[in-house]
């Protein structure tokens, strides 16, 4: 992994060793705001509180005696390919690894929900994580704030997960062990980690990392608005070549990467040569699949004439959706998924 930042912890998945649609958890990104918070199992609790009939407060062990279901599911940071951004933005300087794709296993939040009770005017559910640390805003809030992200009652109810295992295996501590929120589709701030509290509000969740970060400007019938970041956006990735390859004129090279789009399926991929001026129809591999990237390739025939070319890759999902040309200023330094250029040599 590629070390972003020490403290606190961030690592990103070199891409262009991308080979299967699984991330293993070693290979896995990491994207801490704080430092990591090393909870013991024994100690840990769930508390399901707010506006519910029955407040409770769930161990470790009454957590895995729980219904049990498995998701395949992209995270990816909102702020992945920052350093594709012109002029240079402020933040974790992402290339294209700041995502991965795990198969999370853990208790469906309904379960949890449903065992509580909701109250009616029960609007959206607040996942809070152990870890907090001061902010870097004025006025300085008076105490330490916790990493925290609501989800609206519709897709707390569908299919966010209380994950206690990744790939199979427990839970390591930069991925959030002993239990993290999965919110499938979603960028992956709503995913919180070391989760800690569930709280239903009647009102929509104003936090910091809700409305200032992670939230971007919203324009509708005249109208700005601030909204909290959600759903995945299209987007395609070249893994191979990698930015500066050297490729020997004229000869056959297979073009890989993955695309993938939130709450909907990638439908297809196009690969340029030529800066986006014209596209080819790649290969999608595997099955399609909700909220988790798909590999594609692309049987390439390099240019006969040597000289710099630019690469991309375009993705279309379900919706039909595509990628623009260029970074909506309107997501700030998040959501950037226009068409990413590839320069490479071809001699
Ligand atoms: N409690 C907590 N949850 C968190 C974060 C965090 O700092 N604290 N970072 C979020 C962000 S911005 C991302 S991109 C993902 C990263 O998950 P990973 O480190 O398992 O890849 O966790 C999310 N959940
Ligand atoms: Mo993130």
């Amino acid at each position: 992994l590629i070390i972003r930042s020490r403290d606190p912890k961030v690592q990103e998945f070199p891409f262009s060793s991308l080979e299967t649609a699984i991330t293993s958890n070693e290979q896995f990104y990491v994207r801490n705001h704080f430092p990591e918070p090393i909870i013991d199992r024994s100690a840990w609790e769930l508390k399901i509180e707010g506006c519910v009939d029955k407040p409770f407060k769930l161990t470790y062990d009454e957590l895995l005696s729980l219904p049990q279901r498995s998701v395949v599911s992209t995270l990816e940071c909102a702020g992945n390919n920052r350093v594709f951004l012109t002029p240079p933005a402020r933040g974790v300087q992402w290339e294209l690894g700041g995502a991965g794709t795990a198969e999370w296993s853990g208790v469906p939040l309904n379960v949890v929900l449903e065992r509580a009770g909701l109250r009616t005017g029960a609007l959206e559910v607040i996942l809070e994580g152990a870890d907090s640390g001061p902010l870097e805003v004025e006025p300085k809030p008076a105490g330490p704030v916790a990493f925290s992200r609501s989800v609206p009652m519709a897709k707390a109810m569908s299919d966010v997960l209380l994950v206690y295992k990744m790939n199979g295996e427990e839970l390591t501590v930069s991925h959030g062990f002993p239990v993290r929120a999965i919110v499938p589709g979603w960028y992956a701030m709503a995913s919180i980690k070391w989760l800690t509290r569930v709280i239903v509000t009647d009102k929509t969740f104003q936090g910091y990392f809700q409305t200032t970060d992670y939230a971007y400007w919203h324009r509708h019938d005249g109208q700005i608005e601030r909204v909290p970041i959600s759903a995945m956006l299209v987007k395609a990735e070249i893994s191979r070549p990698h930015a500066n390859e050297v490729v020997a004129a004229g000869t056959n090279y297979r073009v890989f990467g993955a695309a993938w789009v939130g709450e909907s399926q990638v439908q297809k991929v196009e690969f340029s040569d030529d800066g986006g001026k014209s596209w080819k129809q790649t290969r999608l591999l595997g099955d399609a699949m909700q909220n988790a990237w798909r590999l594609w390739e692309f049987e390439w025939k390099a240019p006969a004439e040597k000289g710099t070319y630019t690469l991309m890759a375009r993705a279309t999902d379900a919706n039909g959706n595509t990628q623009g040309t260029q970074h909506n200023r309107d997501f700030g330094d998040y959501m950037i998924n226009h068409c990413l250029p590839v320069v490479i040599e071809v001699r």
